[in-house]
């Protein structure tokens, strides 16, 4: 097996024996075979001109099961890879040869020495080709996760679709492209990206409200728990629905807080609090939990003996022998699991966060925050987001948030926010200087918020006392940052550390061109930003 796609890849370079994620050999070949089999989907939509909403979410949602932490299970890959076909198949459009004429083996041992041969490592012979490749698969795997939740909620472009065709198909269309060409197509990507958000942004407030500031309780309360992870609003609400009356509270935990600041969500009195901190603690903060866990998306860590009976998964999420709650979404398994366990017998108060800081929110207190940095009470604001993850060297961003200047604002959003979600760092006139955005599936939230300073102070973006310190896990941020460069952001400082595949010669590209630059120490970082 070889795969590089996230930050916590093996050695810095690349699992070739079994993913560090938990990933064996035989899903990373179904996952590259899946990847394959849409490339054929893709050449048969364009060449047949198909812009069906239908096919592109069915597209874009195997895609989705192929990044970080979604999808473990050998035999759903088998079904996916055979759906994949089938839909090409149906466009009744042929090819004479590559991925338009994929047949797929019968066996999963047949597909998976099927998927060895189509491996990402070789994408191709040229160091700085294959890394372009990488970047737009890897971005693509973001932005079809991003589609597909805003279609979970009846949002949808067609421009979003056609645009993971043409980025599955190249290098099977004809087209010769130079290495220019590739690159392009990365910034195409993180531009289609930002439609792909809007719409997902659509479909959150518009179905759920806009978020508002809520205090969130980090304890428990007595009585029956289910534990939600993952980012998906629909499925919560869901479960909201089905559990109403049943003397069970429902509890966030990852990305899942800022769900408590949606209206629509809020209002539902057995929605008590969040529980735990980042997806890659569960090991230690789940055998705690006396209840069902249900996981909606990534990020799925190999479920430990003490605690597997208690997880489900639903949607896109597999792991081999859990119980999947499928399209009806049906969840008596998991509120029957909830209510054979202990629950809580005791009353925890840990303490609470403030969530809720969406771009509405935010700017309706705009005038306030204009004024502030007119008068100097404001001197910068930074954006501290991005993904958590397991490796050393994360602990810079609760470092740097702690040594933030009493008068600087501090926006974050996505799990990388558990390193410091909980510090108390006050207020300037009223404006809490800690303001969470929400998950990094509102990263167009942030973006807004930034083009409406921008606007406010007539600059643009990239003069704003803005600064921006992502830290990196899996292809959301690949997407993300690729939509930031694509909107011409510079000087984002990026850790914990660069992509795998990106190579040294991209990598020049990025830092000459938008000023990129990995992340140094808090000290050194703070300074050379605040000079
Ligand atoms: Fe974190 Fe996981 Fe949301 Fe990622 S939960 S790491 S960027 O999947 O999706 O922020
Ligand atoms: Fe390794 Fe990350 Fe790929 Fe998992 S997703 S196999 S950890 S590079």
């Amino acid at each position: 097996m070889f795969c590089n796609q996230c930050e916590q890849t093996a050695k810095g370079t690349g699992c070739d024996k079994i993913g560090v994620c938990g990933k064996k050999a035989d899903v990373a070949a179904l996952q590259d075979l899946t990847v394959y089999a849409l490339r054929g989907l893709a050449l048969a939509a364009l060449k047949k001109g198909d812009e069906s909403n239908n096919l592109g979410h069915f597209t874009s949602k195997m895609l989705f099961t192929t990044l970080t932490n979604v999808n473990f299970t050998p035999e759903d890959f088998q079904k996916f890879i055979n759906e994949i076909v089938a839909h090409r198949k149906a466009l009744d459009v042929h090819f004479q040869s590559g991925p338009g004429a994929f047949e797929p083996a019968e066996t999963i041992e047949g597909l998976i020495a099927q998927g060895e041969a189509h491996s990402i490592k070789n994408f191709d012979t040229d160091e700085d080709i294959r890394s372009a490749k990488q970047l737009l698969l890897y971005g693509m795997k973001g932005l079809c996760a991003y589609a597909d939740h805003a279609a979970v909620l009846g949002q949808q472009d067609t421009t979003v679709y056609h645009f993971v065709y043409t980025g599955l198909a190249a290098g099977y269309d004809g087209e010769e492209r130079d290495l220019q060409a590739w690159l392009g197509l990365c910034l195409k990507c993180g531009e289609v990206n930002l439609r792909a958000m809007e719409l997902l942004d659509a479909a959150n407030t518009g179905t759920f409200g806009h978020p508002e500031p809520t205090e969130v309780p980090l304890g428990h309360v007595p009585g029956k728990a289910i534990l939600v992870s993952g980012h998906d609003l629909q499925d919560l609400y869901l479960l909201l629905k089905q559990t109403e009356g049943k003397g069970i509270n429902i509890y966030t935990h990852g990305e899942m807080l800022p769900c408590h600041a949606y209206p629509e969500l809020k209002k539902f009195d057995h929605f008590y609090g969040h529980f735990g901190t980042a997806w890659q603690n569960q090991h230690k903060e789940f055998p705690e939990f006396p209840g069902a866990i249900l996981f909606t998306t990534n990020c799925i860590q190999k479920p430990q003996e003490v605690y597997k009976d208690n997880v489900f998964t639903t949607g896109l999420v597999g792991w081999p022998g859990l119980t999947h709650i499928g399209p009806t979404k049906d969840f008596t398994p998991v509120i029957e699991r909830a209510l054979a366990q202990p629950g809580f017998t005791d009353t925890a108060d840990k303490g609470s966060v403030l969530c809720g800081f969406g771009r509405n929110t935010v700017m309706s207190v705009a005038d306030k925050v204009i004024d502030g940095v007119k008068a100097g009470a404001i001197r910068h604001f930074f954006l501290v987001g991005g993904c958590d993850g397991a490796k050393p060297g994360r602990n810079y961003y609760t470092d740097f948030v702690e040594q933030t200047p009493q008068d600087t604002v501090v926006l974050t959003l996505a799990c990388g926010k558990f390193r410091f979600f909980d510090k108390k760092l006050g207020d300037i006139g009223g404006i809490p200087r800690l303001l969470d955005v929400g998950q990094c599936n509102d990263a167009y939230s942030a973006i807004q918020i930034a083009v409406a300073l921008a606007g406010a102070f007539e600059c643009d973006v990239n003069e704003l006392p803005l600064s921006l310190v992502l830290s990196w896990y899996e292809q959301k941020a690949v997407v993300i940052l690729l939509t930031l460069l694509s909107l011409g952001i510079k000087d984002i400082r990026l850790g914990p550390s660069l992509p795998a595949f990106v190579s040294p010669n991209i990598l020049n590209v990025l830092v000459e061109n938008y000023g990129i630059k990995p992340i140094s120490t808090p000290e050194e970082d703070l300074k050379a930003i605040l000079g």
